[in-house]
């Protein structure tokens, strides 16, 4: 069969397949048809285009002999679907034309679909375009993860508080997926190991079925395609028709119930790890289960074990699926007769290791005897590559120590490449957690800095800047982001700034329309949109920015007439359900702007709006808008964040701190066109080993002690003062973060970038230098760095 030309497709034909499947796949008539029925009918219309060049792709990369990359990930945070692939296959204004004609507003359709929310945030998010990058570059791919039958969970406020309740995405058809019945594999839990003729036998306890659903990811141009492989867990024995006969109909469903549990759930953790065992039995879950399945793609396409290494590159998004490494070693040994030694050789070939934090709390390690109990042939295996490192390095760094099993020596160990995700990042990488591994082994760590899909995050979230752009600089950009470079040689042209501003105010009136909507809020769009939209922790720093605020308010309402910068202030985000601090921070912003949205002095000046429930769909929507980028995070402890990329990119200054990413987008878009603040890495270490250094800073600091007095009264808590003790007595006592050593710097050069705002041609020169900076944080950059550096995989062309 001859390959499918995309740019065939026009409205008629989409129309008549859309309703083919409104009849034949969905059962309804077009007069009976609701907007789901409509979606579905859509997207497997779109879903049937997709096909072909899936196919061809596999068939290509089969006859080619090329090397696979296998992406194994705990999160695929990817979102909803319907614009990526119309976008991918250029027929959105086909398909807008084609639903038109069906009497159907296809934007209606494309916000009914649910979020496919199987991550938490950015180490999710990343996985989600580096799957949309590896497409576009034609490097064949598999992204292996888990099918949670509830995603992220979803947040609602009531009092101002965080509640949360299970999301439910798989509560309807997922219609993008293929099931693979035929795709099982065993996977085994517990039990013990014995020896058998010098060989070691692992006699399990328990056993689950790894099931297959299949998502193919399209690139741009629909030239390639690659499959995302999520893992649903199954009973083996289906029902216990025993205990049924027995009259037992609840004992009769038990054996579904323990099985399902697996891959019931996305932990809701972020940089925090919790040592669930049922969190160690997802991990090897899915783990294993990829790894017998590449295992089984390499050997059936008529390869020798022994060149496994140069047909397969596997890539550990952070240390979730480390186990990885004992796995495929234990295969090696146990069904291809390797020998430990070569078996530890071939996997640290094949494998790569992404390092995403340096929090203490996010590195993970297992209770020794909860991880032996679970996984007893892994546990002897690790303690065998443990071993061999330390008699070939004369190290003596441990992966099992004071009774802990600690995945993030064992992924370095066992990997012949170990990368972060920043300059900065994988330099405190060397110096801090890995500063022995690293003089063990001096050249296994890189930086491959992260990027974002340019795709979703520009082309398709924001068509009033991609029109702007493919007016100015021409087409191509979007696959060739460095080009937008040659907006530089506009920055000075009137015309285009204010084209560049209309854009702006496009998207401002477009979020303002969907908040009015749905909050029932009404923004003033001339006012600064100043956000900040990432996971609540106290590192990232959301209660530095609400201090702030407060200061603000203060300042205005004691000189009222002053010539002050209209601003909203944005907060997106969610709390680990756990985390209580976090939550104490949602609180307090949402009574701060119970307080403030009601002044009547200031609330012309200053709003402070929070919508519930942030997530993909609501960031394309707010990154556009955006006027201020807020990366704001303790110098040190931010690996490298996407979203300051999404905002910049998206013409948004950021006022930020050099941690992660930030230091590469200031220097990309030009150190004055980005406000920079607070202590460096370095300073913010030395800061800690001074006694009672935010006391003092606090006392230093008639503003910020004003605020905290403020907050202590019950300004904001109608009286309670002691409804935030919490944060009051954490930024006295232990103020790890420093956000009282940062708070006065921050509060000045808010009012630099009051200033800036002020002057329209000054700001909208700025924005437009950010956008014109920022093209080499395409993941596509990132991909070909990771191909080039790690994998050794080259694009099919
Ligand atoms: F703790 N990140 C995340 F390192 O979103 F595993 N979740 C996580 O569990 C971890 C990291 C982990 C984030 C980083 O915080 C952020 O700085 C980075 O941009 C992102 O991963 C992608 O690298």
């Amino acid at each position: 069969m001859k390959d499918q030309d995309i740019t065939l497709v026009t409205a008629e034909t989409l129309r008549n397949e859309i309703l083919r499947h409104l009849k034949l796949s969905i059962g309804k008539d077009p007069s009976h048809a609701s907007l789901y029925d409509w979606r579905m009918s859509l997207s497997l219309a779109l879903r049937d285009r997709v096909v072909e060049p899936w196919f061809a792709s596999t068939r290509k990369t089969y006859e080619g002999k090329h090397k696979r990359v296998y992406y194994l990930s705990m999160e695929f945070l990817i979102g909803r679907l319907i614009e990526d692939v119309t976008i991918n296959l250029d027929v959105e204004e086909i398909a807008v034309q084609a639903m038109a004609d069906l009497g159907q507003d296809y934007y209606k359709v494309v916000v009914d679909e649910p979020d496919a929310a199987l991550g938490n945030g950015g180490l999710g998010r990343l996985a989600a375009c580096f799957m949309d990058s590896l497409a576009t570059l034609a490097i064949p791919a598999y992204g292996y993860g888990i099918r949670y039958e509830h995603g992220l969970f979803e947040q609602h406020f009531e009092g101002g508080q965080q509640t949360e309740s299970a999301e439910g995405w798989l509560a309807q058809r997922h219609a993008w997926e293929f099931e693979r019945p035929e795709v099982t594999y065993n996977i085994h839990f517990g039990g013990y190991v014995s020896e058998e003729n010098g060989k070691s036998n692992w006699n399990p306890a328990e056993t689950v079925l790894a099931s297959a659903y299949d998502t193919p990811i399209v690139g741009w141009k629909g030239q390639w395609a690659n499959t995302l492989r999520l893992w649903a867990a199954k009973p083996v024995k289906l029902f216990d028709l025993e205990s049924f006969n027995r009259g037992d109909y609840i004992g009769a469903n038990a054996p579904e119930r323990l099985a399902r549990t697996i891959s019931r759930v996305l932990y809701p953790d972020d940089t925090t790890q919790d040592g669930k065992e049922l969190r160690l039995k997802q991990e090897y879950f899915f783990t294993s289960a990829s790894i017998k399945d590449l295992l089984r793609r390499f050997l059936a396409e008529g390869n020798k074990i022994e060149d496994l290494h140069e047909h397969v590159a596997i890539q550990l998004n952070d240390t979730h699926p480390a186990i990885a490494g004992p796995e495929l070693v234990r295969l090696l040994i146990d069904k291809h007769d390797f020998n430990i030694d070569d078996a530890i050789e071939m996997a640290r070939k094949c494998l790569g290791y992404t390092n995403h934090t340096l929090l203490p709390e996010a590195l993970e390690r297992w209770p020794e005897d909860l991880f032996a109990r679970i996984l007893p042939r892994h546990h002897r295996i690790i303690q065998m590559i443990q071993d061999r490192h330390l008699s070939a390095t004369g190290s003596d760094i441990r992966i099992i120590e004071h009774g802990n099993v600690k995945m993030g020596e064992l992924a370095f160990i066992i990997a012949h490449s170990v990368n972060g995700v920043s300059a900065l990042h994988s330099e405190l990488v060397k110096e801090t957690v890995f500063a022995d591994l690293h003089k063990a082994y001096p050249s296994r760590i890189l930086n491959q800095t992260n990027g974002i899909t340019p795709r979703r995050w520009l082309y398709s979230c924001n068509p009033a800047l991609r029109n702007l752009i493919t007016d100015t600089i021409g087409s191509g950009w979007a696959a060739d982001l460095e080009r937008l470079q040659n907006l530089n040689a506009h920055l000075d042209d009137t015309g285009f700034l204010q084209a560049y501003a209309a854009a702006k105010t496009t998207n401002k009136v477009r979020l303002a329309k969907w908040l009015k909507d749905r909050n029932d809020v009404t923004l003033d769009t001339s006012a600064m949109f100043d956000v900040q939209i990432k996971r609540i922790h106290e590192y990232k720093r959301q209660h530095l920015n609400i201090l702030e605020t407060i200061a603000l308010w203060n300042e205005i309402r004691d000189n009222p007439t002053a010539n002050w910068t209209p601003r909203v202030k944005i907060f997106g985000g969610k709390a680990a359900p756990g985390y209580v601090l976090a939550k104490s921070i949602i609180r307090l912003i949402n009574d701060v702007a119970a307080t403030i949205n009601n002044d009547p002095v200031t609330k012309h000046l200053l709003q402070v709006v929070y919508p519930e429930n942030y997530n993909v769909s609501m960031a394309e929507v707010l990154i556009p808008a955006s006027d201020l980028s807020e990366q704001i995070s303790t110098a040190g402890k931010e690996a490298s964040g996407t979203g300051n990329m999404k905002l910049s990119l998206n013409g948004s200054p950021t006022i930020g701190t050099l941690d992660g990413a930030n230091v590469e987008i200031r220097d990309h878009v030009g150190h004055e066109n980005f406000f920079l603040f607070g202590l460096t890495a370095a300073e913010a270490q030395e800061k800690r080993t001074e006694h009672g250094y935010s006391r003092r800073a606090i006392e230093a600091s008639p503003r910020l002690s004003r605020v905290l007095g403020q907050i202590g009264a019950g300004v904001f808590s109608n009286g309670d003062h002691h409804r935030y003790s919490d944060i009051l007595h954490n930024l006295y006592e232990h103020d790890y973060f420093l956000v009282s050593c940062d708070f006065d710097e921050y509060f000045a050069k808010q009012r630099e970038v009051d200033a800036v705002y002020l002057d329209v041609n000054r700001w909208t020169r700025m924005a437009a230098a950010n956008t014109a900076g920022m093209g080499w944080f395409s993941a596509d950059r990132t991909i070909r760095s990771y191909a080039d550096q790690i994998w050794d995989a080259k694009s099919v062309t």
